[in-house]
């Protein structure tokens, strides 16, 4: 009896993901020339933290996450003064789970080009997302119809177009 209620305990343990594994999700990234990369919830919350305010079905809310900018750094993107010439025609490619897609022109989220700021959210009104709409979800201040925010980011990815 006692064996079994064990079993019975060590089944839902492995069957519940752990803090830790939450922690581990992450979106994957992918550079110019192929490079890949991550970046999980626990990095995303160490990276510089920004905060955006977006409007959802009429009403004002407060994104927090981390600069596009950042993370796309992690992959090799370039930024600032690097963006001239043919990164002017670079483009991010933002997906979700359920296969939906947007792109962005990579010189439009640098900071030193525009002050809208671009992020990849992690928390909304002081809360983590949660999974139907998150864990990661994408805020491009300025926006009027919040088309581009991407909910349940899956993977972001830069090409150069020709
Ligand atoms: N993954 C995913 N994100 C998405 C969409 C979608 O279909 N799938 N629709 C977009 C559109 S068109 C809008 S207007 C907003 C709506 O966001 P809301 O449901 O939080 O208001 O989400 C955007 N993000
Ligand atoms: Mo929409």
């Amino acid at each position: 009896m006692r064996f079994s209620v064990a079993l019975i305990s060590l089944a839902l343990l492995a069957a519940s993901p752990s803090q830790a594994d939450e922690a581990n999700v992450s979106v994957a990234l992918t550079g110019l020339d192929g490079q890949a990369g991550a970046v999980t919830l626990d990095e995303l919350a160490a990276l510089p933290r920004a905060t955006v305010s977006a409007e959802q079905h009429g009403a004002a809310h407060a994104f927090e996450g981390a600069l596009l900018t950042d993370i796309l750094a992690r992959v090799g993107a370039p930024s600032g003064k690097a963006i001239h010439g043919a990164e002017m025609t670079d483009v991010i490619i933002v997906e979700a789970r359920d296969g939906y897609k947007i792109a962005l022109d990579l010189a439009g989220t640098d900071a030193t080009i525009r002050k809208d700021r671009v992020i990849l959210a992690d928390r909304m009104d002081g809360a983590p997302i949660g999974p139907e709409t998150g864990p990661f979800r994408l805020v491009v201040e300025g926006d009027l119809r919040p088309a581009r925010s991407v909910r349940m980011v899956k993977q972001i990815r830069l090409e150069r177009l020709h």
